[in-house]
């Protein structure tokens, strides 16, 4: 259940809308720390540029079909399940938030022999 609150600023209505807990309604958009590590934020073009040349179909989404494309020596049903576990906004394909995620994450993922993390944390 929702409230909203009406408080007043110096001659100017705002209002506030929290849960019937109190919380902040827009806590949850709020970036925990705005910095984006170094070694990121150095190569998120290099990521921004991997990721559309593995979107196939242009849909801003990685499919498990376009991951089997873009790593070495994954099947179908691997790519599936990592899609499954990383797609937190249920879209069935990964947004490029959730693709880095799961370079980051998935070490073991590697583009022509080479660690697809170190691949793009080391340009
Ligand atoms: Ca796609």
């Amino acid at each position: 259940m929702e409230a909203v609150w009406k408080i007043e600023v110096e001659d100017f209505p705002a209002f506030i809308i929290v849960d019937d807990k109190g919380n902040d309604f827009f806590q949850e958009f709020k970036v925990e720390d705005g910095t984006i590590p170094t070694e990121i934020n150095s190569s998120i073009y290099v990521v921004l540029e991997f990721f559309e040349s593995l979107d196939a179909n242009r849909d801003q989404y990685i499919q498990p079909e376009e991951l089997v494309d873009g790593f070495d020596d994954l099947t179908l049903d691997e790519a599936e399940s990592l899609v499954k576990k990383y797609d937190l906004g249920k879209f069935g394909g990964l947004n490029l938030d959730e693709f880095l995620t799961l370079v980051m994450s998935e070490e073991h993922l590697k583009i022509g022999g080479v660690s697809a993390k170190e691949r793009i944390t080391s340009s």
